[in-house]
C-alpha cells in the first residue's frame, strides 16, 4: 500500500461498505447532460424568472448554463410560445425546483500541488454523492501561495484552475464552478457558513464521527464590528468573509459529510476547510477513478508539453500509441497498449525532500548510477529528468551521466512561465515523464504518484510504471518499489 506522510491512512480508506453508492449512471452525470439541453434552450427566445435571481450573470452564458442545469434538475420546461396550440405540451411544474447550494473547500496551506488534487478527488466525489439528493456545485479553490514555487517574480496567488486544469473534463464527472465566478454570483461577498476540520485527538479505534468541538487551532478572526470571520479565503480575504464559523472534529470519509450538509446546514454557500482531514470515501474504485480521469490537464499544457516531446525527444502520440481521446468517458485502454516515446524519464524529487526523506532520496552519484542501468535495460539514449533540483545539482547530475542525452523541460518562453507559472511548468514536466517509454520516480513523491495515474489512464505496462529511486544505503532487495494502483473502470 502507498503510505504516505500527509495523506491520511489509507487502511481506513477501504473496506468501509457503508457508504457504497449504487453504480449506475448518477445524477451528476446526467446533470452534465442537461447542461448541453439548457445551453441549447438558451438559444431560442425564452424566459424563465428564475434567472432573474442572479442579474449580475447577464451576458455570461457559461454561469447561465450553470445555473439553470441545477434550477432544471427537477422542473419540466416547454417552450409556450412554439408550442401553444400543441395539445400533448404539459405546463411547466416549477413547484419541486431546488436552488443550487455551492459547496467550497480549502486544504491545510503547507500542502503541495499534487496532495491538493488528491483532495480535489475527496470532495468531488462528495458532491457527485450529494447530487443524489439535492443540486449542489463544487467551488474551485484558487491556486496560491504554495510553499514549493518559488519564482518570486511571479505573481501565483488567486489562480483559476482553468489555468491548469480542463473544466469541461472535470464537469462531466460533477457540476464546478470557479470562485471568482461564485463571487460575481453572490450578492455580497460572504460565505453563509465555514466549518474549520480537525482531527480527533488521541484516538484509538477507527470509528466514522464527527462533532462541533473547541478549536484546536484556529487561523480565522472575528471581525468585532460586523461580526464576520476573516481568514485567508484563498487570497481574496480582504473582501471575502465569512458569517458563520465552527470547528468540526472528523474521524470519516469524505461521503461521512454528507448528512451533516443536508441536514444541519442551511446556507447556499458552505465551506469546509481543512478538507484533507477527510479520507476518500473508497480509494481506487471505479469512482475514485472516474474523477481521477475528469482531471484532465488544460489543453495548452499538454500542447507545449507535446511540442517538447516531438521536438527534444522523437515522441508523437501517433508513434508512441498515446492518442487521447478529447472526452475522457470515452477513452479505455488496456495495459501495455502504449508504447511510449524512445525516452527513459524519471522524476526526481528533491528540495525539501531530499532532507525529510533523506532515506529514500539518493545522492546524485547514485542517481545517476541507477539511471545508466535502467537506460541500459532499456535500450534507450535518451533521458528526461524532471526535478525541483536547483540546475547546479542538475548540471552535476549530467557530469555523472556521460554518453546519454538528458533533458530538462524549458519554457520556450518567458511568456509560457509568465502565463502558466511554476504549477503549470510541473505539470508539463509530469506529463512528459507520463508518456516515456519507462518511468522512474521517487518514493512516496505524490508528484511522482501522479504520473503513475496518468500512464495507467494512457494504457501503459504496469511494470514501465511503478518504478522508484532507491537511497543510497537501501540495498536492491530492501527498496520497497511502489504498490501498484491499477485504473479500473
Ligand atoms: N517543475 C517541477 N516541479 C517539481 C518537481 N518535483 C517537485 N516539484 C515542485 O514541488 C512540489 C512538490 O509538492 P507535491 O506536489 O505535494 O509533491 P510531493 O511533495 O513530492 O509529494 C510540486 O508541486 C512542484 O511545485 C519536478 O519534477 N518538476
Ligand atoms: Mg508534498
Amino acid at each position: 500500500m502507498r503510505g504516505r506522510s500527509t495523506e491520511p491512512p489509507r487502511h481506513s480508506d477501504r473496506g468501509n461498505t457503508s457508504l457504497r453508492r449504487s453504480q449506475g449512471l448518477s445524477p451528476a452525470s446526467s446533470l452534465a447532460g442537461k447542461s448541453r439541453t439548457v445551453c441549447a434552450i438558451w438559444q431560442r427566445p425564452f424566459s424563465f424568472s428564475a434567472w432573474t435571481m442572479f442579474p449580475s450573470v447577464v451576458g455570461n452564458q457559461r454561469h447561465i448554463c450553470l445555473i439553470l442545469l441545477v434550477f432544471l434538475v427537477s422542473v419540466t420546461i416547454t417552450n409556450s410560445q412554439d408550442n401553444a396550440f400543441d395539445p400533448d405540451v404539459k405546463p411547466i411544474q416549477v413547484g419541486e425546483a431546488q436552488a443550487p447550494r455551492y459547496l467550497l473547500y480549502d486544504v491545510n496551506p503547507g500542502e503541495g500541488f499534487n496532495l491538493r488534487r488528491d483532495v480535489y478527488m475527496r470532495i468531488a466525489n462528495l458532491v457527485r454523492n450529494l447530487n443524489e439528493d439535492a443540486p449542489w456545485i463544487l467551488v474551485l479553490p484558487p491556486w496560491g501561495r504554495l510553499y514549493h514555487w518559488k519564482s518570486q517574480h511571479l505573481h501565483q496567488i488567486g489562480i483559476p484552475w482553468s489555468t491548469f486544469f480542463d473544466l469541461a473534463s472535470l464537469r462531466k464527472f460533477v457540476p464546478v464552478i470557479e470562485f471568482e465566478e461564485l463571487l460575481q454570483l453572490l450578492p455580497t461577498p460572504v460565505i453563509d457558513e465555514l466549518y474549520y476540520l480537525q482531527s480527533y485527538q488521541n484516538w484509538k479505534e477507527w470509528e466514522e464521527k464527527m462533532e462541533i468541538q473547541d478549536c484546536l487551532q484556529n487561523p480565522y478572526r472575528r471581525n468585532e464590528e460586523t461580526g464576520r470571520w476573516k481568514g485567508w479565503f484563498f487570497g481574496f480575504g480582504e473582501t471575502v468573509s465569512a458569517e458563520k464559523f465552527a470547528c468540526m472534529s472528523v474521524m470519516g470519509h469524505a461521503s461521512s459529510l454528507k448528512p451533516f450538509l443536508l441536514k444541519n446546514t442551511t446556507g447556499s454557500t458552505v465551506m469546509i476547510d481543512r478538507g484533507e482531514v477527510v479520507l476518500h470515501d473508497r480509494f481506487g474504485d471505479t469512482s475514485y477513478w472516474e474523477c481521477r480521469r475528469s482531471m484532465r490537464f488544460s489543453k495548452p499544457l499538454r500542447q507545449l508539453g507535446d511540442a517538447f516531446r516531438e521536438t527534444f525527444l522523437d515522441s508523437t502520440d501517433e508513434a508512441d500509441n498515446t492518442v487521447l481521446d478529447e472526452d475522457w468517458t470515452k477513452m479505455k485502454r488496456k495495459h501495455g497498449e502504449a508504447k511510449g516515446g524512445p525516452y527513459l524519464a524519471a522524476h526526481l524529487r528533491r528540495a525539501d525532500f531530499a532532507h525529510v526523506r533523506e532515506k529514500d532520496v539518493p545522492s546524485l552519484k547514485y542517481t545517476a548510477k541507477q539511471l545508466k542501468s535502467k537506460l541500459e535495460e532499456w535500450k534507450l539514449t535518451k533521458l528526461f529528468i524532471a526535478t525541483d533540483a536547483s540546475s547546479k545539482e542538475f548540471e552535476k547530475l549530467k557530469g555523472y551521466l556521460d554518453g546519454y542525452e538528458v533533458f530538462r523541460y524549458e519554457p520556450p518562453s518567458e511568456e509560457v512561465h509568465e502565463t502558466y507559472k511554476d504549477g503549470g511548468l510541473a505539470i508539463i514536466d509530469q506529463w512528459i515523464c507520463a508518456h516515456a517509454r519507462y518511468f522512474i520516480g521517487t518514493r512516496e513523491s505524490t508528484f511522482s504518484f501522479r504520473i503513475q495515474d496518468e500512464r495507467e489512464i494512457l494504457g501503459f505496462d504496469p511494470d514501465t510504471t511503478f518504478n522508484c529511486l532507491c537511497g543510497d544505503k537501501k540495498k536492491d532487495k530492501e527498496c520497497e518499489q511502489p504498490s501498484r494502483w491499477k485504473i479500473v473502470y
